[in-house]
């Protein structure tokens, strides 16, 4: 391969029949690769051959192909090793295996307890008007504190955040209440759980006990398991870092910094086993160096989710365009680039890594239509669009230095 057909693949997530973007709108965002899952079968169960097939030929019958699978989630079973834990390991197996017999060759998962990714306002009016999704601290800790009353939440919380978050309760009224709710417990696009508040405090006394260091053990554990068969059907994993990259309800998350992705890589030495490099996740924390966490994991990346968060107080954060917020997207962009020129030195066959812009704002004739929260369209364009000329412009420098 000569330096001119080295690109990263540019996908687009897309959830299926059901999404209101179609697979020929995709191809006019002139992406050329496919992000989904099989989201109709219930978590744990394997999937079959059959399923995996139908979901494929529609993809290809449009001319675009099934590059990512994001994801095939992870059943609570394992992640606490309890209950039917090793039953859902061998199911995870077997859908890694068809998937490999199927021409299918990377899969997204998260090891995120009872929460996928979370957000507290998904319409959050920016300086534009647009609208993104926003995690503001405070808002949390009321939900936290007064709405689910979890025990002993007052322990993790400064006086400071508890005033403020008091004061943030006091002010809102039934709709704004019930709405914090549901944007924290009803489940985001592909998280696939939703919890009333009473299932989510039953999930929750279920991880009682379980520390950051066993969660990390039962991760571990987990990819020991599946990695053989990862390895033998040529399916590379992609672990998808904590979205946000802190502990939520007292849930422990271990895959929120340099050192937990690392220590995630070094548990199994297999190009097999490798990241999800989401920029906006690790982003919305500062001791994160992102260009750095490149030069130095870059060889495990295995998939790139491009986007940008604006770091507000404490922990608070909100979307950002895809080139503005609080990181350096072309520090970024660079390092992938050197990333795939090492890959070609060393004679491997995956630079070409894809890459999916992620989320988006809502914006223009997208305010008026009905889509999955941070999954509009012409926001998602517009950030393909951009991360594109990036793209090619740090790449036509570099190959002409
Ligand atoms: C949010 C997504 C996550 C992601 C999963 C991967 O937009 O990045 O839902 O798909 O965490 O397992």
């Amino acid at each position: 391969m000569d330096n001119s057909m080295i690109k990263l693949e540019e996908t687009w997530r897309w959830y299926g029949d059901n999404d209101s973007i179609t697979l020929q709108d995709i191809i006019q965002a002139g992406a050329t690769g496919i992000v989904t899952a099989l989201h109709h079968l219930p978590t744990g169960e394997a999937w079959s051959v059959n399923e995996i097939t139908k979901r494929k030929q529609q993809i290809e019958n449009s001319g675009l192909r099934w590059s990512v699978v994001e994801s095939i989630p992870v059943h609570e079973d394992i992640k606490r090793q309890t209950g039917n834990y090793k039953t859902y390991i061998e199911n995870y197996k077997t859908s890694i295996k068809n998937l490999g017999s199927c021409g299918i060759n990377t899969v997204c998962y998260n090891f995120m307890p009872v929460l996928d990714w979370s957000r507290t306002d998904l319409d959050y009016i920016v300086k534009d008007q647009s609208t993104a999704l926003r995690f503001d601290e405070i808002a949390y800790a009321a939900f936290d504190l007064f709405i689910l009353q979890r025990q002993n939440a007052e322990s993790e919380y400064s006086d400071e955040i508890i005033q403020k978050a008091e004061s943030y309760y006091k002010n809102l009224d039934d709709q704004k209440t019930d709405d914090l709710e549901k944007t924290i417990l009803a489940g985001l696009p592909g998280s696939e759980e939703g919890y009333t508040l009473d299932e989510f405090k039953e999930i929750l006394g279920s991880y009682n006990g379980i520390s950051a260091r066993s969660l990390q053990n039962h991760l571990f554990h987990f990819i020991s398991e599946i990695l053989p068969a990862a390895e033998e059907s040529g399916v590379r994993m992609a672990i998808h870092p904590d979205d946000p990259p802190f502990p939520l309800f007292g849930l422990p998350r271990v895959v929120s910094t340099e050192q937990g992705a690392k220590e995630l890589i070094e548990s199994y030495d297999s190009e097999f086993n490798g990241l999800t490099f989401c920029t906006g996740s690790y982003g919305a924390r500062s001791d994160n160096d992102l260009p750095g966490m490149v030069q130095r994991l870059g060889h495990r990346i295995n998939f790139i989710h491009l986007r940008s968060v604006e770091r507000e107080n404490g922990r608070s954060f909100h979307e950002a365009n895809h080139l503005e917020g609080s990181m350096d997207m072309a520090a970024v962009m660079r390092a992938l680039i050197n990333e795939q020129f090492r890959r070609k030195k060393e004679g491997r066959t995956d630079t070409n890594i894809p890459m999916r812009p992620d989320h988006g704002h809502r914006m223009l004739d997208d305010m008026k239509k009905e889509s999955a929260p941070g999954y509009s369209c012409i926001g998602r364009l517009r950030g393909l669009a951009e991360l594109r000329g990036l793209e090619l412009g740090i790449r036509h420098t570099l190959e002409n230095q």
